[in-house]
């Protein structure tokens, strides 16, 4: 029996500062319900979906930046996201920012930028919390919007697990998540790659505009596709990718949802910058003709030759010739 899964890539278009979350969740369930319509198994939704991108401002008061944070999930704002999945029988990917309480052992609060799959029965399978942070920690007045996850949020703790999970006919298939900037980076495909991953969840919320480098501008479409493509191919992986789009706050953020087949061709895309549906039929079994030939990684592999990845962080450039 072919193991086909529908996937909805659910993007979003703005959500304003005030927008609360129950706006936004009502926002989340009417694409819920066309995803249903179409014949969804799966709906991803995008990075920190709850809210506002709020990274881009500088905070004094640590609880204005905790009024972004979710303390429990599901919580009552979001419980009925988790009452349409078991309803529906669709299974979905939502990105937040979410808090962990201090408790005995650790005197401080923790906070991740996270994401959760959720599958038709309306039951948490797999939690990844973003490991790629980008931007600074510091308030830097003079970009036009800052890019504070490297403040606000702490490295994720629980690397890069891919876990089994049934959503569509036939038997499980082997699922991963990542977080934007976590796209961005081979090394994240990889780990994924090596647990034998056929879907990955990618959720994202990418300015057009990067201060420290505005000539790559022009080119944001292009780099979102290129690493995405990249990623699903080399791994012989499916790909959803999906944007938090459009004008929020002033600051314009690409579009550019894509569901990527393992072949690294693009099957469904969206169009628009607002709230919007892409949806494929993906034959997990796909994977195989790339897995066990050119990308092959039992056979073709040379990970003694591959040791710097882990041993040095930085690039150490060689000396001028003399
Ligand atoms: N949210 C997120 O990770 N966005 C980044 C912007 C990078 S510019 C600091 C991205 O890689 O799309």
């Amino acid at each position: 029996m072919p193991r086909t899964i529908t996937v909805g890539a659910a993007q979003l278009g703005p959500i304003a500062r005030e927008h609360s979350r129950t706006q936004v969740v009502a926002r989340l369930l009417a694409l819920m319900h066309d995803a249903k319509a179409c014949g969804c198994d799966l709906v991803v939704f995008p990075e920190l979906a709850l809210t506002t991108f709020f990274p881009r401002w500088y905070f004094e008061a640590q609880s204005d930046v905790d009024a972004f944070f979710e303390r429990a999930m599901p919580g009552p704002e979001t419980q009925p996201l988790f009452d349409a999945a078991r309803r529906l029988s669709i299974g979905f990917c939502l990105g937040y920012a979410e808090l962990v309480e201090a408790d005995g052992a650790c005197g401080q609060a923790r906070h991740f930028n996270t994401a959760i799959t959720v599958d038709k029965r309306g039951v948490i399978v797999a939690r990844y919390r973003k490991i790629h942070l980008p931007g600074h920690a510091e308030h830097e007045p003079w970009r036009r919007f800052q890019h504070l996850e490297k403040r606000y949020f702490e490295v994720g703790d629980l690397g890069f697990p891919a876990f089994r999970a049934n959503f569509g006919e036939g038997k499980a298939g082997t699922f991963g998540m990542a977080i934007c900037n976590d796209r961005r980076w081979p090394e994240t495909y990889r780990i994924l790659g090596l647990q034998g991953v056929e879907m990955i969840l990618i959720g994202y919320n990418t300015p057009v505009h990067n201060p420290p480098a505005p000539e790559h501008d022009a080119l944001s479409h292009f780099h979102n596709q290129l690493v995405m493509q990249a990623g699903a191919y080399q791994n012989g992986s499916w790909v959803v990718g999906v944007a938090k789009a459009g004008l929020e706050e002033g600051v314009e953020q690409i579009g550019n949802s894509i569901i990527v087949a393992p072949s690294g061709e693009i099957v469904g895309a969206c169009t628009t910058t607002g709230d919007e549906l892409a949806v494929a039929r993906c034959d997990l079994d796909l994977t195989a003709s790339y897995k066990t030939t050119t990308f092959n990684f039992a056979r073709h592999r040379e990970p003694e030759h591959y040791r710097m990845i882990v041993e040095r962080k930085g690039a150490v450039p060689l000396d001028d010739a003399e």
